[in-house]
This record gives C-alpha cells, sequence and structure tokens, in this order.
C-alpha cells in the first residue's frame, strides 16, 4: 500500500485545552484515515502503485483525469506534516536558525504572523496556510483544498490546515482564533528547525 497513516507524535490529547482530543478522534482517525484508504483503493493497480508518496503527488498535480488519487495523496502528505508541525507547549518565539531567517526574510516575528493568519483567514473555503523556503528565502503562501507547495518547486516548512474540520468542534466559525491559537500555543518550531 502506498499510502499509510502515521502514529500521531503525541498523544490524543495532548494539544488540550487548544485543540480537543475529539477534534483529533475525527481529523486524524476519519479524515485523515479516509484520505490513506480512499487513495490506496484509487492507486491499486495504477502506474503509481510502487511511487514513492511526493512521486505520485507531483505526477499527478493539475491532471484532471487523475484528481481523485492527487486529492487524496496530497491530504495523506499535508496531514502528516500538519500533525508534526505541532506539540503541547508549543508556539510563541522560535529560537535557533528559522529565528534569525524569520527575522531577516520578514523583518521579524511580529510581521511573520500577520502574514502567516492573514493567509490562513483569507483562504477561501477549504485549504492551507505555509511557511515555505522559495530557493533561499521564506514565503508564505496559501493553497486551496488538497493543493500542496511541492508541485511548486517549493519546499514547506510549516503548514496549518484551515479546513473547518481541523477547527470546528473547538473553535465553530472562529477560524481567526484557531490561527491565533496555533501560532501562540501550538507551533513545533524545532520541527520547522529541522526542515530548514
Ligand atoms: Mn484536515
Amino acid at each position: 500500500m502506498p499510502l499509510t497513516l502515521p502514529d500521531l507524535p503525541y498523544a490524543k490529547n495532548a494539544l488540550e485545552p487548544h485543540i480537543s482530543e475529539r477534534t483529533l478522534e475525527f481529523h486524524y482517525g476519519k479524515h485523515h484515515q479516509a484520505y490513506v484508504t480512499n487513495g490506496n483503493n484509487l492507486i491499486a493497480g495504477t502506474e503509481y502503485e510502487n511511487l514513492p508518496l511526493e512521486e505520485i503527488i507531483k505526477k499527478t498535480a493539475g491532471d484532471k483525469e487523475k484528481a481523485g488519487i492527487f486529492n487524496n495523496a496530497a491530504q495523506v502528505w499535508n496531514h502528516s506534516f500538519y500533525w508534526k508541525c505541532m506539540k503541547a507547549n508549543g508556539g510563541g518565539k522560535p529560537v535557533g536558525a528559522i529565528a534569525n531567517k524569520i527575522n531577516s526574510d520578514f523583518g521579524g516575528f511580529e510581521q511573520f504572523v500577520d502574514e502567516f493568519k492573514k493567509a490562513g483567514a483569507t483562504q477561501f473555503g477549504s485549504g492551507w496556510a505555509w511557511l515555505v523556503l522559495d530557493n533561499d528565502k521564506l514565503r508564505i503562501v496559501k493553497t486551496a483544498n488538497a493543493e500542496n507547495p511541492i508541485t511548486q518547486n517549493l519546499k514547506p516548512l510549516l503548514v496549518v490546515d484551515v479546513w473547518e474540520h481541523a477547527y470546528y468542534l473547538d473553535f465553530q466559525n472562529r477560524r481567526p482564533d484557531y490561527l491565533t491559537t496555533f501560532v501562540d500555543k501550538l507551533i513545533n518550531w524545532d520541527f520547522v528547525n529541522s526542515q530548514l
């Protein structure tokens, strides 16, 4: 099976009170699992069967006839990455190489936060807000639905899921509050540094 559900890097209640165990039961246990199951069913017996996940995503991106495979494969990648972008007692100002690079490329941490939260808040409908490396420069990008920056030769460093299923049980329609909580309480900067 080319798509697998990775273990969560923490217990399902580890992100409480910010993201509840119930949200992770649905988001990881139902939504993420469904992308794995549905993607594997679509990929079985095709030319993509023995390819690494990133190759499946790049080879099916933009092909309307392969949209089902792309959407499920990319959502598996996006969610596996999103879980690693959070930790208990995370968030706040970064340290290390990413802190210096944010200062030099955005002009300061507050400027980065404003742009990142704005990207998440203004992504109309479902999607993702990302911190990426564009060659050697940090950029914020947002993507719709399952879209992933690796198809544009950008290297993801951090992502926040702004599909309603990510926050509705805990924040209802208050997406900006979810984004503020993500930045202030949840970002795993050690992981972001490891990707730089
Ligand atoms: Mn999601």
